[in-house]
């Protein structure tokens, strides 16, 4: 990774998570097995994109990041989440996660099941708590729509109906745009959102942040094939042995390389009007076209 992009994901990652120390043991009334399981889980060492696309495209539009914060933590304990009710025994059972025993494995099914709930309402509610200035509906909205039945948990839904089945090209795309994807677009226009832009910015943004979101999730199953368990911190090869409707897996790896090659070309092109010669976007870009985790 590029120095430039490392220091600044550092800054966001020590922003993010005192942030975070912040707003998780403060859920009021909350039994205390329940906040450990749930700051166990965010603080398990995750990368932080999803926050640091959301601050990055906030910062590119000339805003504050006080402005983004809430809602970049809340959009890391919706991801969180989603890693949590994943990993469940009824859904991708993996006893591994970020490197740790998965939330189930540490705590039991039944608080893993409420660390998920407790962080996905909680990120709404701190969500709801942004600046005036950054319109906190419209970005509970956002995040509502992007985690919602029409996005992550609908393709969520998708991936399980479509295990070991044989798909197309447009079948995964369909899948991916949801499960992973919108979160990423969702970053990327509630960064916009805060930095107080115009529908066509927040929209541009928009375009960029799924441009980038199917790109990392190309990325994702290229790793789950060519990378060890050790590196991802997650079971390596488990999407193949599930029967997983995965890039790869419809493409062949080259061309999900190639796949991966166009997604990044087109997430530049997109930056050139969104925030033209924008440095730190095109790193970022670059590192999830590159990435090896
Ligand atoms: C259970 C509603 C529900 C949804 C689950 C996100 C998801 C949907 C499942 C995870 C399966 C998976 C591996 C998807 C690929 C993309 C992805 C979300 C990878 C994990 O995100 P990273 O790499 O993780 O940002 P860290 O640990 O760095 O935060």
């Amino acid at each position: 990774m590029k120095k430039e992009l490392s220091q600044t994901l550092g800054e966001i990652r020590v922003l993010v998570d005192g942030a975070l120390a912040d707003f998780l043991p403060e859920a009021p009334g909350a039994p205390e097995g329940l906040c450990d399981a749930m700051s166990y889980s965010v603080f398990a060492g995750g990368k932080r994109f999803r926050p640091a696309l959301m601050i990055i495209v906030c910062d590119a539009l000339g805003a504050r990041r006080e402005a983004v914060l809430p809602a970049a933590c809340a959009i890391e304990m919706i991801h969180t989440y989603s890693l949590i009710h994943d990993d469940l025994p009824a859904m991708d059972d993996d006893d591994l996660r970020r490197g740790k025993p998965s939330s189930h494995k540490a705590f039991g099914e039944a608080m893993a099941i409420l660390a998920g709930d407790g962080l996905l309402t909680l990120a709404f509610e701190v969500a709801a708590g942004s600046p005036e200035t950054a319109d906190p509906a419209a970005i509970c909205r956002e995040l509502a729509a992007a985690a919602g039945p029409a996005g992550m948990v609908g393709g969520q839904a998708a991936d399980i109906a479509a295990e070991g089945h044989r798909g197309t090209l447009e079948e995964v795309d369909r899948i991916h745009m949801r499960k992973t994807a919108a979160l990423i677009r969702a970053a990327a226009r509630v960064g916009a959102i805060a930095a107080g832009a115009g529908v066509e910015k927040v929209d541009l943004a928009g375009r960029f942040g799924e441009k980038l979101g199917l790109l990392f999730q190309v990325t994702d199953d290229i790793l789950d094939q060519t990378a060890d368990t050790d590196r991802l911190g997650k079971t390596a090869g488990k999407d193949a042995d599930a029967g997983k409707l995965t890039y790869p897996a419809v493409l062949g790896l080259d061309a999900a390389r190639e796949a991966a090659g166009s997604l990044a070309s087109e997430a530049l092109t997109i930056l050139e009007e969104l925030a033209p010669r924008h440095k730190m976007l095109a790193l970022l870009v670059e590192f999830v076209l590159n990435r090896s985790s």
